[in-house]
């Protein structure tokens, strides 16, 4: 069994993967990271958890050693909102971080490097229908322009030290749990506030529309890259989408939970970069060169989401 180094392990995306890497992999095989000392949901699971800033180029060498790693799973990252307040502090974590990952993955000969890209690696010069998984990438965002960074430093260390990188685009991830510093948070928020209090106020116009996937299938991408045969594969980043949908749709599928659901939209500065970013995306190379089969369309999404966070909130919706 493969040993897995997991590091940004408890943000929104991590709380689903380590549990879900458990149990696929052995708890003896996942180490999960991150800045915080400690996670309780990570002592409930007993996960292996270690403090670990991605810019610590000696702690995150004694990690690999120390447990013998084979693959990172490279999540840590400044997403979008939050980097453009700090702008330094994305660049530090997501690119002087991401180097330091990088590099030790081929200075140790580790077998595999998986690092998230995001859809905000593209651009307002992007063609931002249908997007295909090749072609103009000109972000007007510090995250944005980390991601590429990645995705091409990826690239070429996979063609100069046959660096086993491998990346996903993913779209905004929807899950019941809080999600932080990002433009598509607006997507689960929504679901809070409407069933707390049956109304939100929208940081996008209600016509922003943005590719969007359920958590599991955010996972069974994930795990199925990882695990892609090397041979198949002709690109190293990947466009994967299961949906799209603006703010005004989203809210009139809530009402049909929640009748008296009212939105209402003041659109901030995260409007700007919502519309600098695909509206839908073609993953058809992700579909030829891996098999990705999304699962979750749109109504099903709701009904989950609705679900999940009801549950959470201790709300009964029957
Ligand atoms: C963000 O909104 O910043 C992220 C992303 C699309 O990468 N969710």
């Amino acid at each position: 069994m493969k040993k897995y180094l997991v590091t940004g392990s408890y943000g929104q995306i991590g709380q689903a993967l380590i549990p879900a890497m458990l149990e696929r992999y052995g708890k003896e095989n996942v180490v999960a990271t991150g800045r915080k000392r400690k996670i309780p949901l990570f002592k409930e699971h007993d996960v292996i958890y270690h403090r670990l800033d991605v810019r610590d180029q000696f702690g995150l060498r004694s990690l690999i050693v120390e447990y013998d790693i084979d693959i990172i799973i490279h999540n840590a990252s400044v997403l979008s909102a939050t980097g453009e307040k700090n702008p330094q502090l994305a660049h530090s974590i997501n690119i002087e971080g991401f180097y330091n990952v990088l590099e030790a993955t081929r200075e140790l000969n580790l077998e595999q490097l998986f690092a998230p890209s995001s859809i905000a690696a593209f651009g307002p010069s992007t063609p931002l229908e249908n997007t295909p998984n090749n072609t103009i990438m000109r972000p007007t965002t510090i995250y944005g322009v980390s991601k590429v960074y990645s995705e091409l430093m990826g690239e070429y260390y996979n063609q100069k030290y046959e660096l086993n990188f491998r990346s996903l685009r993913y779209p905004g991830v929807l899950s019941p749990d809080e999600p932080g510093g990002g433009t598509t948070d607006y997507a689960i928020w929504i679901f809070y506030e409407a069933l707390k209090r049956k109304m939100y106020k929208c940081f996008l116009g209600p016509d922003v529309r943005l590719p969007m996937m359920l958590m599991s299938d955010c996972l069974k991408s994930t795990f199925d890259l990882l695990e892609a045969d090397d041979s198949k594969l002709t690109d190293r980043s990947f466009n994967v989408t299961a949906m799209s949908f603006t703010p005004e749709e989203l809210a009139a599928e809530i009402k049909k939970y929640i009748p008296d659901f009212n939105i209402v939209y003041e659109p901030d500065f995260r409007d700007k970069i919502a519309r600098s970013w695909p509206q839908s995306l073609d993953d058809n190379e992700a579909r030829k060169q891996w098999g990705w089969d999304p699962e979750f369309k749109f109504e099903k999404m709701v009904e989950v989401m609705i679900e999940g966070i009801s549950q959470k909130l201790g709300i009964d919706q029957k």
